[in-house]
């Protein structure tokens, strides 16, 4: 067998009547991967496209924090950011526009070991994935996701997203768009999210924080990273950044991440708005929840093979 295949974790294997532990990774021998260990393809987005940065932040994250090839979990649905796993030799899923919430969720809940990060764009998250995003965070399912939010659909060649400001004028909206966009944060506070916080690609060692302050909490961690579609709003981050003559305003030391109506208030400072940590209160998480019900449920058939359990269960439907 593939050893890299198989889980190492120390964590009890949920899912399974199996209860024999899962043996230990011995980390001490393994060097940290470098850029060069997790880069897979060439990036094919627009020279100077922010996604970038957000990719070179996650290969030095992933050897900060040295995480193993088998560890890494990257997914992603469709667009230009969400063309992200393509680029980690790791495992990792380009799947279904707006759906990379509920396939990255069975891993998380199927593989606790896993450290999963999701990563995609404002229409994918906001836009046909709106309705997962609600349910992914109101579960608390531990996962990172990163929105890359350019504000606009690059992939296809600019239409409006959720997060374009009122009149931008793209395909689809040629004499500029009438809508209120949506506010990411606020988003996220209002659906239940544990971990919320604001970073911008022009910052790399903001971004870093964020991401390294995501990965460290126990539950729906999300992130909504400014990151410049270069072809087709560009300058759209321009009052964010102070090499352009904008301001990088962080969320003030004495804001209290745990009081979600500050947090949400906060939310709601006039563009281009704060960076940083806005709201971080832990939560029991589905992965928890889950993990006691198998839990209790295997103490009730133990000494039983997988057959039994189920011949159990055809007994008790009869
Ligand atoms: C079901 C489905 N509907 C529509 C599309 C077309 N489509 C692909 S990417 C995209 C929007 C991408 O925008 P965003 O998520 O903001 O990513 P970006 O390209 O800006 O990074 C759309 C509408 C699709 N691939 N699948
Ligand atoms: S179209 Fe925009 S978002 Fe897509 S790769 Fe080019 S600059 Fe980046
Ligand atoms: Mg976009």
């Amino acid at each position: 067998m593939n050893p890299i295949a198989f889980p190492f974790a120390t964590l009890p294997r949920t899912g399974t009547a199996d209860t024999t532990p899962i043996p230990p990774l011995q980390d001490s021998d393994r060097k940290p991967l470098t850029k060069k260990d997790v880069s897979a393809d060439h990036p094919t987005w627009c020279p100077g496209c922010g996604d970038f940065s957000v990719l070179a932040l996650y290969f030095k994250l992933i050897e900060r924090r040295r995480m193993h090839h088998e560890k890494i979990t990257t997914v992603a649905g469709i667009g230009c950011s969400s063309r992200f796993p393509y680029f980690v030799q790791a495992h990792g899923v380009h799947f279904i526009h707006g759906r990379a919430l509920p396939f990255a969720s069975g891993v998380s809940l199927s593989r606790p070991d896993l450290q999963v990060c999701v990563f995609g764009g404002d229409g994918d998250a906001f836009s046909i994935g709106g309705n997962h995003f609600t349910h992914t965070a109101r579960k608390n399912i531990k996962l990172t996701y990163v929105v890359m939010d350019n504000q606009v659909y690059g992939l296809t060649k600019n239409q409006t997203s959720p997060t374009s400001p009122v009149g931008y004028k793209s395909k689809t909206d040629a004499w500029g768009s009438g809508d209120r966009p949506i506010n990411p944060v606020k988003q996220a506070i209002a659906a239940g999210a544990t971990f919320v916080a604001r970073t911008s690609h022009t910052n790399p060692n903001h971004v870093l924080e964020m991401m390294e302050k995501a990965m460290d909490h126990d539950g729906f961690a999300f992130i909504q990273c400014l990151s410049e579609c270069v072809e087709f709003f560009p300058g759209a981050f321009d009052a964010s950044n102070p090499r352009k003559g904008g301001k990088f305003e962080t969320v003030a030391p004495e804001h209290d991440v745990t009081d979600e109506y500050a947090a949400y208030r906060l939310a709601d400072t006039e563009w281009p708005g704060k960076f940083g940590v806005f709201y971080q209160k832990p939560r029991t998480t589905k992965n928890d929840y889950e993990a006691k019900i198998i839990a209790d449920h295997q103490a009730k058939v133990v000494g039983l093979k997988p057959h039994q359990i189920l011949q159990k269960n055809f007994d008790r439907m009869k």
